[in-house]
């Protein structure tokens, strides 16, 4: 993004503000429909318009952890970093954490490590999509510098997610979302997948990237499901919320709905979508009736532009 002239500040803000609203918006949009089958976008709106309350799930609330982290060092700190994650699940245990992460945040509060804590759980550490769910406010931070934010994204994944496939999903996330806040206007579908596959070095994600291409155009979203997964593993949910993100890059309301029907892991496709297209299209392009019932608003506004202020 070097070359990039600089972005008016208030498209920018509207950016950050995107990316954090968004990504708690799709995690509450999906949360009902986490191990559904191929809810129809119009039955996903339906129960939004019943609810009188949007809460997020474990997704966002990881992902405000690591914007506190991030503004509080100013940087990626490990340490600071696990001791944020493990108070806030200590706080808010409910909010519908996967199996390794509570595991994981009891040994580093009984005084292990936050970089050998994870190896403890899963052999080769976990390939979960938790370290992808909650990495975009990286992409915000670093969006200038990609040297920098894939070092980030991999040292916060090893906290939880240590193994190769679920840190390569969390650096691929957060280089989409750091691609669509720097351009404007954010770069085309296309060429954003051809950057990605430059970054991606495991073959599933290779592959993955390379099918993504012809899925742009598809009519038939099923097929975004069986070709690039819809599962609580990182590499069959990334490439999938990616997908939904670059297909509709003139709505937030289509790109989140086709994330939400895919079913399967609904809450944390749409959550990653959502995250790259609110960072897409800013904080305007979110529906208002959706926003206006997001759980703690305020609060991931204030998280966004307190991030903000960090980077410029
Ligand atoms: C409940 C074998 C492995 C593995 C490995 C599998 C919330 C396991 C969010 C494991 C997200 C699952 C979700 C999830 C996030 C991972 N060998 N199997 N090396 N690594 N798995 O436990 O934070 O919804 O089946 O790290 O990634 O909304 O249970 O959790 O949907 O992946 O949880 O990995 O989960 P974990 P997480
Ligand atoms: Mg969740
Ligand atoms: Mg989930």
């Amino acid at each position: 993004m070097a070359n990039s002239p600089p972005l008016e500040p208030e498209l920018l803000k509207s950016k950050f503000l995107g990316c954090m609203l968004g990504l708690a918006v799709g995690d509450a949009l999906g949360a009902p429909f986490e191990g559904a089958w191929f809810p129809a976008p119009d039955q996903v709106k339906a129960v939004a318009a019943k609810s009188h309350l949007l809460r997020y799930t474990d997704d966002a609330h990881m992902a405000i952890g690591l914007a506190e982290s991030l503004i509080a060092c100013k940087d990626l700190n490990g340490w600071h970093l696990a001791e944020v994650f493990t108070k806030n699940f200590e706080q808010e245990p409910w909010r519908g954490y996967g199996p390794g992460p509570p595991r994981i945040f009891k040994k580093i509060r009984a005084g292990m490590s936050w970089d050998k804590a994870a190896l403890d759980i899963y052999p080769g550490g976990s390939y979960g999509n938790g370290a992808a769910m909650r990495v975009a406010p990286v992409g915000l931070f670093y969006f200038k510098d990609f040297k920098k934010l894939v070092a980030a994204a991999r040292d916060q994944s090893i906290i939880t997610h240590a193994h190769l496939l679920g840190q390569e999903g969390a650096v691929l996330l957060a280089l989409t979302v750091a691609l669509v806040t720097g351009g404007s206007p954010a770069p085309a579908s296309r060429d954003i997948i051809g950057q990605l596959r430059q970054y991606a070095l495991e073959e599933v994600y290779l592959q993955k990237l390379k099918c993504m291409e012809a899925l742009l155009e598809t009519k038939d979203a099923g097929e975004i499901a069986s070709q690039l997964g819809n599962g609580i593993e990182a590499f069959n949910s990334v490439p999938a919320a990616i997908c939904c993100a670059l297909r509709h890059p003139g709505s937030f309301e289509d790109a989140v709905l086709e994330a939400v029907s895919l079913g399967g892991d609904a809450d944390t496709i749409a959550c990653m979508a959502g995250a790259i297209a609110g960072a897409r299209l800013g904080s305007e392009a979110i529906p208002g009736q959706w926003l206006k019932k997001l759980e703690n608003k305020a609060y991931f506004e204030e998280l966004a532009v307190k991030l903000l202020e960090a980077v410029i």
